[in-house]
């Protein structure tokens, strides 16, 4: 979250205007004095949040006799604020005159708010959201401090290594992220509570994306459809997805190539590559690791450092210069790994340390994956945060759309799958707690995109890297459910097992996509062994060629003409240099 969501009316703009003027005030006299503003800010921002928690919790405990979830939730909000406020007035050691000050500024405010509340309450709530919002911006910029060495990286406060089960070392920079994930979800609940009140007086619903302005590349959007009329159109007509036009529904899939460097840095070669295949509706380049422990293959792209991220933008550039789309799959291989990738050689992680039958490969050639460890339940937070993290870098380098890889045995899925996850804490067990993870990591990238340009990917009977579920039905109906409630702009699909048989197990797919679309899901996508014949008749909104992308950089324009397709040459599939990569021809007449 980098900035704040939009005002919709003057409650709105009055929210903003007290939130920005506090915000005056703190850089003006506190600023200095305690080196970042986010610690002046949360001072007062404490109190209205945990006012909200309980006036809200004494409100609901009187309209919910049996909802003890909503209680907790409030209540822990509220515990949640105070102890923001504790860690950083321990951080920021303020002497007594300046404790004074803040209890007397926190009693003023706290007036303010309650006659507030009383009379406006959903100025209130849209001031709190915008107050946490602020918030967020701050712990976003004291991160990059701390990070280029600006502000001084201090040892974490005991207080907040307890509360939030960090490590013991646990530095200031930890701290942050915490916090600042916190604070993105607090946001969250008060916006949703300003819009509720809005619903409950209108009776409609008034919740409006937050806007996401961005240059469209140069394309024609004269024929723009809904990819929902489709019908009424081709596989090669031009069609949207959220608010993006795309030149037909033909997507790229995304597919490993194994061309980056040793560290993880898209190459030119890349740029080529990507935009030789502009003219796909929709590129979804390939999965690219959110962290140095998220790799699992030598050469594989990552998305967490500058340079990496400076790479992506090259790659971005080349492809929006030949007026395609492309977005970013992003990727934790969770057991899939090897000590060789892994920082100070530790152990891959995993839900549980069970041990897949699958391979990578390394620089000195093909390996077993290695024997994995148990995340410690605090440990998934800040994989959480490196999503978040990955999703703003591929922001800034400029991709349309980001895909959460929830397929093919990696992290998400080691978590989503019973023969995966042995957990027996809130993220193991019952199909709710397994799909906890993904939830949270789609919920962490809303805060950087739009939900209208996130995207998710599942496989639901592939058991692809040693992978398997008891009952996919329920599991991938609850998933597609669940994040059909969040709008998202697609639910990609790999349909039978990963690269070979479409029918390997009886799965009802036709019903996972109108779940997901019955849900508020924008569109879906289709993908694996899918034909000329089997596209150009299918219903699912947009449908994605693997492999004969890899050997046709022009496979629209192939498809579209009953051309021949070149074949695609398996041993330069990943790894190595031009050849095989950017030297497939198009075709000539
Ligand atoms: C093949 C080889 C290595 C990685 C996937 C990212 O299956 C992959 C992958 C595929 O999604």
């Amino acid at each position: 979250m980098s900035k704040h969501r939009t005002p919709e009316n003057i409650s709105d703009f009055v929210a903003l205007f007290i939130t920005k003027f506090l915000r005056l005030l703190a850089d003006t006299f506190f600023s200095k004095r305690y080196g970042h503003r986010a610690v002046v800010l949360e001072t007062v921002a404490a109190v209205p949040g945990m006012v909200a928690g309980m006036w809200i919790h004494l409100k609901c405990l009187r309209k919910m006799t049996n909802d003890r979830g909503w209680i907790k939730t409030l209540l822990d909000e509220a515990e949640n604020e105070r102890m923001h406020l504790m860690t950083f007035i321990e951080i920021a050691k303020p002497n007594w005159f300046e404790r004074g000050l803040i209890l007397f500024a926190q009693a003023l405010f706290w007036h303010f708010y309650f006659i507030l509340y009383i009379f406006f309450p959903r100025t209130a709530h849209r001031l709190v959201g915008y107050f946490e919002e602020e918030a967020v911006i701050s712990y976003t910029n004291y991160l990059e401090q701390v990070e280029n060495d600006l502000s001084l990286n201090v040892a974490a406060p005991q207080i907040a290594i307890n509360y939030w089960k960090l490590k013991p070392d646990a530095r200031l920079i930890d701290v942050i992220k915490v916090v600042r994930d916190d604070e993105a979800g607090h946001a969250k609940v008060n916006h949703t509570l300003a819009d509720t009140i809005d619903e409950d007086k209108h009776s409609a619903k008034n919740i409006k994306q937050i806007e996401y302005k961005k240059e469209e590349p140069v394309f024609s959007t004269a024929n723009k459809k809904n990819v929902n009329e489709h019908q009424s159109t081709t596989l090669y007509s031009s069609t949207s997805l959220g608010e993006i036009s795309l030149f037909n529904r033909i997507v790229m899939a995304p597919l490993t190539r194994s061309r980056a460097t040793a560290s993880g840095v898209p190459t030119a070669i890349m740029a080529d590559y990507y935009s030789q295949r502009a003219s796909a509706g929709l590129i979804i380049a390939e999965a690219t690791q959110i962290s140095q422990q998220g790799q699992g293959y030598s050469w594989t792209p990552g998305i967490y450092t500058e340079e990496q991220t400076n790479g992506w933008k090259n790659v971005v550039d080349k492809v929006h210069g030949r007026g395609g789309k492309i977005c970013l799959q992003l990727w934790h291989v969770g057991r899939i790994s090897h000590i060789d990738l892994q920082p100070g050689n530790q152990k891959p992680v995993a839900p549980s340390a069970i041990k897949a039958k699958a391979s990578i490969w390394l620089q000195s050639g093909s390996a077993e994956v290695s024997e994995p460890r148990e995340l410690e339940l605090f440990e998934i937070g800040s994989i959480v945060e490196d999503y978040r993290q990955a999703a703003f870098n591929a922001k800034k380098a400029g991709f349309d759309m980001i895909e959460i890889h929830a397929a093919n045995g990696y992290l998400i899925d080691q978590f989503l799958r019973d023969s995966s996850n042995k957990r027996s804490d809130r993220y193991g067990g019952s199909i709710e707690n397994r799909a906890r993870l993904l939830l949270e990591v789609i919920d962490a990238v809303s805060s950087i995109y739009p939900t209208n340009r996130i995207g998710f990917r599942v496989g639901p009977t592939s058991n692809f890297n040693d992978i398997n579920d008891s009952n996919p039905e329920e599991l991938f109906a609850y998933i597609a459910t669940q994040l059909g409630k969040k709008s998202l702009a697609y639910m990609h699909v790999i349909e039978g097992q990963t690269g070979g048989d479409r029918q390997n197990i009886p799965f009802n797919y036709d019903k996972l996509y109108a779940l997901f679309k019955q849900n508020g899901g924008l569109s879906s996508i289709a993908n694996n062994g899918y034909t000329k014949d089997l596209a150009e008749a299918t219903t699912v909104d947009l449908v994605a060629f693997g492999v004969p992308f890899i050997a046709n950089p022009d496979l629209v324009y192939r498809l579209e003409h009953g051309l021949p397709l070149n074949e695609p040459d398996q041993p330069t599939f990943y790894g190595g240099d031009e050849k095989g990569y950017t030297d497939y021809p198009f075709y000539e007449k």
